[in-house]
């Protein structure tokens, strides 16, 4: 899929200026074409062609067991796999650095230099991910999306492992085996792969009422993004911050797209699964090999401590969101993902996150399920990258020094030169001795010890209605869809009846209308009443990108033979000029004859081997009559049209282009009328509202602005 070239690549690279980067060179090989072939002892190998066996020269005989060069092949192919994340397997990932605005607030919470210090540059390693499909299951189904930040500060690795929705299904980690075995595939026959619609999830969430909010989230838009990098990242869990003075404050950490937060279409998003199952593992390679490095700003949300029970809500409380009305959000630095892996498995596979790795001025608070989740990660670890020195591996040894009396274990790589290996020791103040103030002292702890819910917690429903009170009508009309696909995904009466009379608790109209399409018993007043309230940044609408642009889109620019070349080489240098992605599409890949004669056009690709999903806008250019004639004769092209027309897409066209499209359009959709069909005209359309049209006009303004130019 990538356009860029592999020099694009490497130069773009070595532009990284990254201390993580850096430390990885010493484990990185470089593979040349003169580096004679070894085993893994470096003995050299002529022949990795055939196994060594008895033979006359014209008979095979068997094939021997003494040939340690077949053996040691077959050996290591057998034990390729390691097993994957028990969630979160699904992933992609991507170095970068994080670094603090000059005029950031954040020193008067935290003395963490990572968030204070903006002459710092900290290196970065993100992993995004889906949560319930395996590693090879479908990038573009609707769930949540992992959001996964290393940061490799100089006082130690920083892991703030959040997702893309702000809260979470349930709000003591003692039920995460439960939401996860019930969300996963049954384990009767494993199915579905990559789908929550299946009775036994909406069977646990209909009767574990504290995840109604974040199920209304994964019903919502957010649950199928357009692109990792058009997505918000939340820490989710409470963290605290203290400061210099020793005062301490509760913390929410938010990541905000510098892209705006865009969604695909439920009818993309299954298309796509099916299409091009990697379509956001391409999709951020894609923008960091063509320049178009993703970012975000990172905010925070503040409580001083002494305010933590002043809202209706236990700020403790992973189910509920802080309203930004009531904390509002601090900016105090950005993130810029910029350099692709090199290889995949030991650095997006191998690294290990944990919500225990913070660093000494951050946190953590009383938090239920951050606590669980401290215990989890380094568990988890143990079993899937084999053993307690999974911190050593390279992508996840820190890049400031490790020193500690921990010995041995599977696959420890460290040769330590000290003849004491425990503490208090013989060589008196000998390294390494602990230090006067080093991390994870600012904890708190009060109360009994009781297996408890308090009463805040108690309450699933508020948070709920505020968030389908605050979607915009197509946000909450995909919300509607999205309940009666999955409800409709379940044939047990007592599933979707259960969960159609919760939704009642929520909004009375949504359950009617969910009710009403999945055969359950539709509500005839509501469950409890509607507590009107929204607020800011829950729906999509509020994270329009400040500039609108075209970088890093995906144009296709159809066309046939007859094709005008300047036409396609102007719109094609216009989009590239705006940072957007174009391919050229045409009935055949290889050489488009031009009309006058010109030049040949390359065909990127043929029509039915891309599709209209896999792009955000289309673009027809102009051409001879007989061009014209062409594409309004074919049917691949018409389809293109229409379903782009149909997910709401950017289309323009020129001249014949023009005259397809408002052909295509009119003779399909009889009802809508288009009256451009003049040939000096572009004509565009971007059809009903739904998700995602603020930035699909916008990119529709910019390519005209373009192609005008
Ligand atoms: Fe995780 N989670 N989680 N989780 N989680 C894992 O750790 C767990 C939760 C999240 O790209 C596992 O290394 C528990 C919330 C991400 O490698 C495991 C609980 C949030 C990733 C684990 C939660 C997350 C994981 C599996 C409830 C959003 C992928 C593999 C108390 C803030 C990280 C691994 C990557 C992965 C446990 C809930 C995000 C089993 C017990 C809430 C992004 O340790």
């Amino acid at each position: 899929m990538s356009t860029a070239t592999e020099s694009v690549k490497q130069a773009f690279t070595s532009m990284t200026n990254n201390a993580k980067v850096a430390d990885l060179k010493r484990n990185t090989v470089e593979v040349t074409p003169s580096t004679g072939m070894t085993t893994d002892h470096g003995v050299f190998i002529s022949d990795t062609d055939n196994w060594l066996r008895v033979s006359d020269g014209e008979n095979h005989g068997a094939s021997l067991l003494e040939d340690q060069i077949a053996r040691e092949k077959i050996h290591r192919f057998d034990h390729e796999r390691i097993p994957e994340r028990v969630v979160h397997a699904r992933g992609t990932g991507a170095h970068g650095y994080f670094k603090v605005f000059e005029d950031s607030p954040a020193s008067k919470y935290t003395y963490a230099p990572v968030l204070t210090d903006s002459s710092r540059t900290t290196p970065v390693f993100v992993r995004f991910s889906t949560v319930q499909g395996s590693r090879g299951s479908a990038d573009t189904v609707r769930d949540v999306r992992g959001f996964a930040v290393k940061m490799y500060t100089e006082e130690g690795n920083w892991d703030l492992v959040g997702n893309n929705i702000p809260v979470f299904f349930i709000q003591d980690a003692i039920k995460f085996t439960d939401i996860i075995h019930a969300v996963k595939p049954e384990p009767h026959n494993e199915v579905p792969q990559g789908q929550s619609a299946h009775n036994n999830f909406w069977d646990f969430v209909g009767l574990q009422p504290e995840s109604a909010h974040m199920v209304c989230w994964a019903m919502s838009d957010r649950a199928i993004p357009r692109s990792f990098r058009m997505m918000q990242g939340f820490g989710v869990n409470t963290y605290t911050l203290i400061n210099s003075a020793g005062e301490r404050f509760f913390v929410k950490f938010h990541w905000q797209p510098e892209l705006g937060v865009h969604s695909l279409v439920w009818d993309e998003a299954l298309k796509l699964a099916g299409q091009d199952p990697d379509f956001h593992r391409k999709d951020l390679e894609e923008a960091i090999v063509n320049g178009a490095p993703p970012k975000w700003t990172l905010a925070l949300q503040i409580i001083p401590e002494k305010d933590e029970h002043n809202f209706d809500f236990d700020i403790l409380d992973a189910t509920k969101l802080w309203p930004v009305e009531l904390v509002p959000l601090q900016e105090i630095g950005e993130m810029v993902l910029n350099k692709t892996v090199d290889e995949f498995f030991p650095e997006t596979e191998q690294v290990a996150f944990c919500t225990s790795h913070i660093v000494p001025g951050i946190g953590f608070s009383d938090d239920p399920l951050l606590q669980g989740r401290n215990f989890s990660y380094f568990d988890t670890q143990i079993t899937r990258l084999g053993g307690v020195n999974w911190e050593q591996l390279p992508i996840n040894r820190p890049v400031c020094p490790v020193m500690n009396h921990h010995r041995d274990g599977q696959h420890q790589s460290y040769i330590h030169k000290s003849p004491v290996n425990y503490w208090p020791n013989r060589k008196g103040a000998g390294p390494p001795v602990p230090v006067e103030k080093g991390g994870y002292q600012e904890q708190k702890l009060a109360g009994i010890k009781q297996r408890i819910r308090t009463p805040k917690f108690q309450e699933h429903f508020n948070q709920a209605q505020l968030f389908v009170n605050s979607l915009a009508p197509h946000e909450r009309a995909h919300m509607i869809a999205a309940f009666s696909f999955e409800l409709s995904h379940c044939d047990d009466p007592v599933v979707y009846e259960t969960y159609t009379k919760l939704l009642n608790n929520i909004d009375f109209d949504l359950a009617k209308e969910v009710a009403a399409n999945v055969g359950g018993i539709v509500p005839d007043k509501p469950g409890r009443p509607n507590n009107g309230k929204k607020s800011f940044g829950l729906s999509q609408l509020d994270f329009a990108p400040q500039k609108p642009t075209v970088k890093s889109r995906r144009v296709a620019i159809l066309l046939a033979d007859g094709v005008d070349a300047s036409g396609v080489l102007v719109m094609k240098a216009g989009l590239k000029a705006g940072g957007a992605v174009p391919y050229v599409i045409a009935p055949r890949r290889g050489n488009i004859s031009t009309s006058g004669g010109g030049e040949n056009v390359w065909a990127d690709h043929h029509f039915d081997g891309q599709r209209s999903t896999m792009f955000d806008a289309i673009y027809i250019p102009n051409g001879n009559e007989l061009y014209g004639k062409t594409l309004r004769a074919n049917g691949q092209l018409m389809h293109w049209i229409l379903e782009a027309f149909g997910h709401c897409k950017t289309i323009a066209g020129i001249g014949e282009g023009s005259k397809t499209i408002a052909f295509t359009l009119s003779h399909f959709l009889t009802e809508l009328s288009f009256s451009s069909t003049d040939s000096d005209k572009v004509v565009t359309s971007y059809g009903v509202i739904t998700a995602g049209s603020y930035s699909l006009k916008s990119a529709a303004t910019d390519v005209l602005n373009i192609a005008s130019g």
